[in-house]
């Protein structure tokens, strides 16, 4: 059945910037469109899902290290930084973190400002004691820090292999924004997801379960929700690839059949088989990473990883 969400008509919440990328995205000889507008309230919600897949690795694997490792991160970080967390989300794996290394103060920025309050909120019972300020930025940008993390050196936390979701050039802009932001004697843990075999990545790109692919297919179905369109959502298919030679997964949805939609008043049509890029997930050697952190002006102090080598976790210092 052709299933055109007609049901979910146009919502209220309409970014023109989305309206924009995606236009402009669906125009190129490859269509494209960036991996940062998967996450409107029901793509948080599927992200919050694949988190907890037995296929995704990376988050119970950094957590794992994260418990293992925070309070060496803390020895050698020395107490009392302000923890500035970058893209904190539900701020998951905060605790594990200020638990072990004594914050002077915890600065938790993301673009969404009702995760932000949530997660400060939580996280202020956890610590009755600690400073907590969230700042609602988009922390690609430098950002003005609070007043109240002034007086202490600051430890960026930036989990989850997000730089992976980046193009290199882009990946070393934000590096060197983050070290702008956070000033001078500042270390930053990162988490970066290492190459592995294809066998591992692309199920856990590809779940059994159906939920990458429903949080890849939600970004056609927001289409249809907030700028009107009638992109045929049930002619479309999750696909997720490994490029060994950018060793990258790459996410794409890809056309079954030939296939015609409206956005907006812009038409677009789409051969059997043609792809709409929808995510880069970038994965690191050990050597890339340190690599990538130079280039964007870090200094690697420390590296944690898990037996099998999955994922790491680096401590550098600007
Ligand atoms: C947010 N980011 C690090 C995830 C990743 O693994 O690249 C996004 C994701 N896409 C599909 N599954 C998870």
């Amino acid at each position: 059945m052709l299933e055109i969400d007609r049901n979910d008509a146009r919502s209220t919440a309409f970014d023109p910037a989305f309206r924009d990328d995606v236009i402009a995205g669906l125009s190129l000889p490859q269509k494209a469109i960036p991996a940062r507008w998967f996450y409107d309230h029901r793509g948080s919600e599927l992200f919050e899902e694949i988190t907890r897949l037995p296929e995704y690795y990376p988050t119970r694997t950094e957590r794992a290290l994260l418990e293992r490792h925070a309070p060496e991160v803390g020895r050698i970080a020395g107490p009392h930084r302000a923890v500035v967390e970058f893209g904190s989300g539900s701020s998951a794996k905060t605790p594990l973190l200020l638990g072990a290394i004594d914050p002077a103060a915890y600065v938790p920025i993301d673009i969404s400002g009702e995760f932000l309050r949530e997660s400060a909120e939580a996280l202020g019972q956890a610590f009755p004691a600690l400073a907590i300020q969230p700042v609602e930025a988009d922390f690609t940008r430098p950002i003005r820090l609070p007043v109240l993390v002034d007086k202490h050196p600051r430890l960026g936390f930036f989990p989850g292999s997000t730089i992976g979701n980046l193009q290199a050039p882009a990946a070393v802009d934000l590096l060197r924004a983050m070290a702008g932001t956070l000033g001078a004697g500042a270390m930053l843990l990162i988490g970066m997801d290492r190459v592995k075999s294809p066998d591992v990545l692309v199920p856990a790109y590809d779940d059994a379960q159906g939920v990458t692919a429903a949080f890849n297919l939600n970004l056609l179905h927001r289409i249809n929700r907030e700028l009107g369109g009638d992109v045929p959502v049930s002619l479309f298919r999750h696909r997720a690839i490994w490029n060994d030679g950018d060793a990258r997964i790459e996410m794409h949805l890809e056309a079954t059949r030939d296939l015609a939609f409206a956005i907006d008043g812009h038409d677009f049509a789409m051969a059997a088989g043609e792809t709409i890029h929808t995510e880069n997930s970038h994965k690191y050697g050990p050597r890339s990473a340190r690599q990538m952190l130079a280039a964007g002006g870090w200094t690697t102090l420390a590296e944690w990883t898990d037996p099998q080598q999955n994922f790491a976790l680096l401590l550098a210092e600007a």
